[in-house]
């Protein structure tokens, strides 16, 4: 195998690409926040699938609150946003630590393999720092913030994803160059958000991101995959693919063309 480039980085989203955290972990928990303040507010699966093309919990609230919520109080502020997400964050802690979300297929070994062979690790979410490290703490143990160089998350930047500014966060933090890092994303705004820093995506749909658009992803599967839990190529092409994304199948996406 060439080695080509000489560090190697694969940089990880989080909701929706480490876990499926988004239907029974943050729309759980926004629904036990707003029934803890006695708000009617209730978000379906349905309806929170079309509220997630707004990126970030705050944003989504303020959105909600816009769009749906007209007699909202002006007295109803910024500080009662911030305090309603702080509130939901709780919740979502403790989703996280009884356990009820898991790594998706594939997430753990790829991250294993990549530190058994030196690639270098990094996190780009839109995710508050709290839910990223309740997420890693849970499966990883909490020495796992080692494991990352760089883990940039939330509202560290000024424009969240679609917005390239997280994964242009990560590079110069990296100090590397965006051909030498693959990005994983689970979604249309997260691959743009890719694009738009100059990194190339491998793109694991899931069940709120099956049907998103993938134009910018460089290759588009079903999942990680497992040895015993094959994954389907969706988009793309590798010509070595074992059923599932390993360090080859990154080589030989980052040195396609
Ligand atoms: C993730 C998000 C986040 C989570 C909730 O987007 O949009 O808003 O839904 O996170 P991506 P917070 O996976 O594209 O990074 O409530 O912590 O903001
Ligand atoms: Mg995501």
């Amino acid at each position: 195998m060439d080695e080509g480039i000489s560090v190697k980085a694969l940089i990880f989203d989080v909701d929706g690409t480490l876990a499926e955290t988004e239907c029974e972990g943050h729309r759980v928990a926004f629904n036990q926040a707003f029934q803890a303040l006695n708000l009617t507010w209730s978000w379906s699966k349905d309806f929170y699938g079309t509220l997630l093309k707004i990126g970030g919990g705050k944003e989504r609230i303020q959105y909600f609150m816009e769009t749906h919520q007209p007699h909202i109080p002006p007295s109803f502020r910024t500080k009662d946003i911030s305090e309603l997400h702080l509130l939901k964050n709780q919740f979502y802690g403790e989703i996280l630590r009884k356990g009820e979300i898991a790594l998706r297929p594939g997430v753990l070994r790829l991250l294993q393999e990549a530190r058994s062979k030196q690639w270098t690790l990094a996190i780009a979410t839109t995710s508050s720092l709290s839910n990223t490290m309740g997420l890693l703490n849970y499966h990883l143990g909490v020495e796992s913030k080692k494991w990352f160089q760089v883990i940039g998350a939330g509202d560290i930047v000024p424009h969240k994803k679609p917005a390239p500014d997280i994964y242009e966060f990560v590079l110069a933090q990296l100090n590397l160059p965006p051909e030498s890092c693959l990005v994983f994303e689970d979604s249309e705004a997260g691959v743009i958000a890719a694009h738009g820093a100059g990194l190339k995506s491998v793109m694991t749909l899931n069940t709120y991101t099956q049907n998103h658009s993938y134009d910018y992803a460089t290759l588009v599967v079903t999942h990680l995959g497992e040895p015993h839990q094959t994954a389907d190529i969706v988009s793309g092409t590798v010509a070595r693919f074992p059923g599932l994304i390993n360090l080859d199948v990154c080589q030989q996406l980052l040195e396609a063309n």
